[in-house]
Order: structure tokens, then C-alpha cells, then sequence
């Protein structure tokens, strides 16, 4: 099954990406075999991570970036993991009307996720979504996600270049926002432009960043202005983004690559050895045991976690 689905897979077939996609959102055997199955197929297409506060404009943003890409004829892929996406078919009117300019061109695939829900977490099926876009030929894929939350940043943290969406007025202070979120910047964005504070914005910006001095090795990231609405200042922003992809080189693809790869190997590692654990030494309530002695206070959870070790066999 998985190896007839995996050659509609790579030959672009929507119905079978689909599948796929699904299949990895519910942690199915069949998705490993899948993924097996394509896995030398992947890792050609440059991914664009596109992360921000909900409303900040994002989905707008990656609608005109999409349109910006179909125009130079590449394919584009969209994982969208936003439960306000206007991919997921907001109520907007406007959100609607957007979806369906590229609803009908095969050229396009979007799928947006459920923040919540996921077996394995959100990043593993984000990160799976996104090699099977890969390996059915997209390339951009752009993975829009909120920027709140560790999952969420983690998500996009390893993306090839990432753009962090900020808006005027928004709490009018940078400090809110500052939490993880203006480290992972490659490029930031000021969008809906067309509103009172951007200047500001900017300014608060420009300061927060004069604190971590900027080095060769890593550039200031450059600020754009948008009115994603109006598209205006996309064309820049696109532009800006292929030249931080070419300013940063194939070592730095190399470097983000790496750690995406690790951070993958780690979480399946991580999930595997506890399922194991679980199994040949915590079952028959054993674990209840450790569970209420360190309730109890009769034993602290460091040593119960080493008992436990102790008797773990790895290889
Ligand atoms: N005024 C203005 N509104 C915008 C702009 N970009 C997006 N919006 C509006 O902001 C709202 C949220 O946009 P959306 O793209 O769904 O944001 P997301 O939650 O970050 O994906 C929508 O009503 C958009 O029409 C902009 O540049 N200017
Ligand atoms: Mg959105």
C-alpha cells in the first residue's frame, strides 16, 4: 500500500499528498513506511518559515508570496499550523476569496494543521508534512506558523530562512514579543504598514536588536515594510529572502539542516526509549509504585529515575 501510495506521492498526484499528509497527522505505521519509502527524494526544496502573533497578517503575506512564486512558474507547497489560518477556511469573506485564486491551480498545495492533536507531537508531523511536499516536487514550501508557544517555534526555528511577522500596536511593546521569537529572525517583517506606528515599531525594533550586536556571521536581520492586503512590499520581501538565502550560503543550510535532523533523531529517540522503558520495566505497576513513593516523599524522583536507568538495557 504504502509503496503504490509513495509513487502517486512522487509523481505529484494532490489526492495521494493528501493521504499522506493525513496518514502523518495520525502517527499511522503506514506513514513511517512512507516516509522510508520517499526519503531519498527529499531535502532539495528551500524552506521559508513565516511565524508571527494570530492576525498579524501571515496567511495575507504567504497568499502574495505564493502568487509571487507561481508567477516565477515554481511549484509552491504551504503548511499552514494556525488555528486562525486563512487557509484553514476562515469565516472572512476575504480569506475565502483568497483561497479560491489558488484553489484551482495544481501548481499550488496547501494544507493547514491543527495546532493541537497531533501523536508525536506538532513538530514531527510538520516536519513530515513538509518532506512529503518535498519529495512530491514543491519547492518553495513556506510553513506559516504562530509564534507563540515552544512547539510553534520549534516548528519554523530550523526552517532555511525565516521571517517573523510583527505589526504596530501590538501591546506597543517589543519586550512582549522578544521571548524567542526575534532570535529565530532571519528577516523581520512590519506588516499592515498602511497602519498608525510603524515607525515606531521600527524604532523599538532597531533598538532591541542594537542590544545583540550584530557579526559577520550573523547579520542583522534586514526590516521590511508590507501591506500584505495590497501585496505592496511583498516583491521586496521576496527578494530580501533569496538574498539572505544566498548571503548565508550552503553552510548555514548545511548547519540548520543538521540540527533539524538531530532534533528529529532525538524526539523519535526520545519517544521510542520511553515507549520501551515502559514496556520492559515500568509495566505491572511498577511505575505506579515510583509514581506514589515519590507522592509520598519515602523517595525522590532522582533517584527513581536512576533505579529505573539502571535497569534499562540499550543495546
Ligand atoms: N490593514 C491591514 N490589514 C491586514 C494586512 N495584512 C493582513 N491584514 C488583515 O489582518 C487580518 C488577519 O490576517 P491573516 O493573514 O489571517 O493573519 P494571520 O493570523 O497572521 O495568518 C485579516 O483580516 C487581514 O485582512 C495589512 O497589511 N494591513
Ligand atoms: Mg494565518
Amino acid at each position: 500500500m504504502a509503496v503504490a501510495l509513495a509513487e502517486r506521492l512522487l509523481a505529484a498526484d494532490p489526492r495521494a499528498l493528501a493521504r499522506a499528509i493525513s496518514l502523518v497527522e495520525e502517527a499511522r505505521p503506514a506513514a513511517v513506511e512512507l516516509l522510508q519509502a520517499v526519503w531519498s527524494r527529499t531535502g532539495r526544496a528551500t524552506v521559508v518559515g513565516v511565524t508571527g502573533a494570530p492576525g498579524s497578517g501571515k496567511s495575507s503575506l504567504v497568499d502574495r508570496l505564493i502568487a509571487h512564486y507561481r508567477t516565477a512558474g515554481r511549484r509552491v507547497g504551504v503548511v499552514a499550523v494556525d488555528p486562525s489560518s486563512a487557509f484553514s477556511g476562515g469565516a472572512i469573506l476575504g480569506d475565502r476569496v483568497r483561497m479560491q485564486e489558488h484553489a484551482g491551480d495544481p501548481g499550488v498545495f496547501i494544507r493547514s494543521m491543527a495546532t493541537r492533536g497531533h501523536l508525536g507531537g506538532l513538530a514531527r508531523a510538520t516536519n513530515d508534512g513538509i518532506d512529503l511536499l518535498d519529495a512530491a516536487g514543491y519547492d518553495p514550501i513556506l510553513v506559516e506558523t504562530v509564534g507563540v508557544g515552544q512547539d510553534e517555534i520549534e516548528v519554523v526555528r530550523t526552517a532555511d530562512v525565516v521571517a517573523v511577522v510583527l505589526v504596530p500596536g501590538m501591546g506597543d511593546d517589543i519586550q512582549a514579543i522578544k521571548a524567542g521569537i526575534l532570535e529565530i529572525a532571519d528577516v523581520f517583517v512590519l506588516n499592515k504598514a498602511d497602519r498608525e506606528g510603524a515607525d515606531r515599531l521600527e524604532a523599538d525594533l532597531v533598538a532591541a536588536l542594537a542590544l545583540a550586536p550584530a557579526s559577520e556571521r550573523a547579520p542583522r536581520p534586514p526590516i521590511f515594510r508590507t501591506v500584505a492586503v495590497r501585496g505592496e512590499g511583498v516583491p521586496e520581501l521576496a527578494l530580501g529572502l533569496e538574498q539572505c538565502l544566498a548571503r548565508a550560503g550552503a553552510r548555514r543550510r548545511g548547519t540548520r539542516r543538521r540540527e533539524r535532523a538531530a532534533a528529529r533523531l532525538e524526539a523519535l529517540l526520545a519517544e521510542g526509549l520511553l515507549a520501551r522503558v515502559r514496556e520492559r520495566v515500568l509495566a505491572g505497576g511498577v511505575l505506579d509504585d515510583l509514581v506514589q513513593q515519590i507522592a509520598d516523599r519515602t523517595l525522590d524522583p532522582y533517584t527513581a529515575a536512576r533505579r529505573v536507568l539502571e535497569r534499562v538495557e540499550v543495546s
